[in-house]
């Protein structure tokens, strides 16, 4: 009989910005996503004006999980899941990034917060920063490239590992910290980076990682505190040897950030392709020992899908907003409603490279499907293709613990309510297994109703992956 480990962390997780709303409440700064409007599968989220009376932030009120927490969490409790996977809004605890001292209300929110969840059972996984830089840093020192914003963010840091020192175990430091590659509110909000601004940002963003496992380790040297990536394997579209050495080359771009997390170095590829390009990264004394100091405890990723490498351009996937890390379309398998292509047993082979590769303990951070739900008459989803796409998945890690012998420490199920989608803003790209009545202009009641998927995967944990 196929068994998860006995403490596999089954769960679900969210993001504050996609989640809690109260954008303004309790001293909270501006962060970069609350400047960005609602987008859709083929128009980009977009920086906006905060009094443009014509766009719609919906970070602003999301789900408002700020206030509804407490009933949010005793339904996640009648799921049965073992951790809730959250992370804490920085601008609710350093509104600009540059205060000296701390917000003490955003402290006391997290402290409820992470309070009912152990009070329920729930172990949190926080992750310290999902996307929500503070607005004034992108502004005023351009994000990420500069260097001081690291600083302001390990004061951040700091604070926030000796606050819930004792309450939270489980630390993500950094939300796919690879996707600088591909989105631009890492930079100053809006404005592309050059290539070496990208690099030399990636750099920051990588030391940002590993001075944070060095301080979590000081402050509390139980803390297990991971690095996250999102997964970008890609399959040579042919095996023309072109095709294939430019998957090594796609996989190179992504991977570097999980090296560098791991290992603590910058691999030999990256040395000689900034050489090539004449790209010289500014470093401090100290930096090598520190990246090397702080290598991380374990490997978390997203997966949603897989990807193509080839050398022939024709064919790019329209509609997905990370399509200039994709070649082609997959001819094998299919795609969601926001045309992510749909592939359970990349999942499996994910898992294999990645502990091939480095031999730690790797944990599935991300994982669902995006769809269109219709709630009946008497508020119910029969989302049997979530439940399908769950099933297969689940599947896919079961074999490749159990068949392929590699070590993975929990599956967490992205948005387990409904919240607002990351990419574009819509709340119609739904992965909950729980409805909340909200559309993608923030109407409606804001009810939860639990799906058929809440169910299924409810006796999925019970069993302990028995029964899929
Ligand atoms: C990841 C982000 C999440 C989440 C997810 C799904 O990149 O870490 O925040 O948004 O993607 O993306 P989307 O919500 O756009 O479907």
């Amino acid at each position: 009989m196929t068994q998860f480990p006995k403490n596999f962390l089954w769960g679900g997780a969210i993001a504050a910005n996609q989640a809690e709303g109260a954008f303004d409440r309790d001293g909270k700064g501006v962060s970069i996503l609350d400047v960005m409007s609602v987008g859709s599968k083929n128009q980009p989220r977009q920086r906006r004006s905060l009094d443009d009376q014509t766009a719609f932030f919906p970070s602003h009120d999301a789900i408002d999980f700020f206030d509804k927490y407490e009933s949010d969490i005793a339904l996640l409790k009648q799921l049965g899941i073992k951790c809730l996977r959250t992370s804490i809004n920085w601008t609710r605890i350093y509104p600009t990034g540059v205060e000296s001292v701390p917000n003490e209300k955003g402290l006391a929110y997290y402290d409820k917060l992470f309070d009912c969840m152990i009070r329920n059972g729930i172990t949190p996984v926080v992750t310290l920063q999902h996307s929500d830089t503070p607005i004034y840093l992108a502004d005023h020192y351009g994000g990420w490239k500069n260097r001081k914003v690291v600083d302001y963010f390990l004061n951040y840091v700091r604070t926030i590992f000796k606050r819930f020192r004792t309450k939270v175990k489980y630390w993500i430091v950094i939300n796919e910290i690879n996707s600088v590659n591909f989105v631009t509110w890492f930079g100053a909000a809006g404005e592309n980076l050059t290539e070496s601004e990208k690099e030399q940002a990636s750099y920051h963003l990588l030391l940002a990682n590993a001075s944070a496992v060095k301080i979590g380790k000081s402050i509390n040297p139980n803390f297990k505190i991971g690095g996250m990536v999102t997964d970008c394997y890609s399959y040579p579209y042919s095996c023309r040897p072109e095709d294939v050495l430019l998957s090594v080359r796609d996989k190179h771009k992504n991977i570097f950030f999980a090296d560098v997390m791991v290992r603590g170095y910058y691999p030999s590829y990256k040395i000689q392709e900034l050489k090539r390009k004449s790209i010289s990264i500014k470093q401090e004394a100290g930096d090598d020992d520190m990246l090397h100091a702080g290598t991380i405890d374990f490997l978390a990723f997203s997966y949603y899908s897989s990807h193509v490498s080839s050398t022939q351009k024709d064919e790019v996937i329209q509609g997905n907003l990370l399509q200039n890390i994709i070649g082609k379309t997959n001819p094998y398998l299919q795609t969601s409603d926001w045309g992510w292509q749909i592939d359970p047993l990349g999942l499996r082979t994910s898992l294999n490279d990645f502990y091939d590769r480095y031999q730690i303990p790797l944990f599935i951070v991300e994982n669902g499907l995006g769809a269109v739900d219709n709630i009946d008459d008497n508020n119910y989803v029969e989302d049997d293709y979530r439940i399908d796409y769950l099933k297969q998945h689940i599947q896919a890690v079961k074999d490749a613990i159990d068949y392929d012998g590699v070590n993975v420490m929990g599956y967490l199920v992205w948005g387990i309510i409904d919240i607002i989608s990351g990419t574009t803003g819509e709340m119609a790209k739904r992965y909950g297994l729980v409805y909340v009545d909200r559309d993608n202009y923030g109407k409606g009641t804001g009810r939860r109703y639990v799906k058929k998927s809440f169910d299924w995967y409810k006796q999925v944990i019970r069993t302990n992956g028995e029964n899929l």
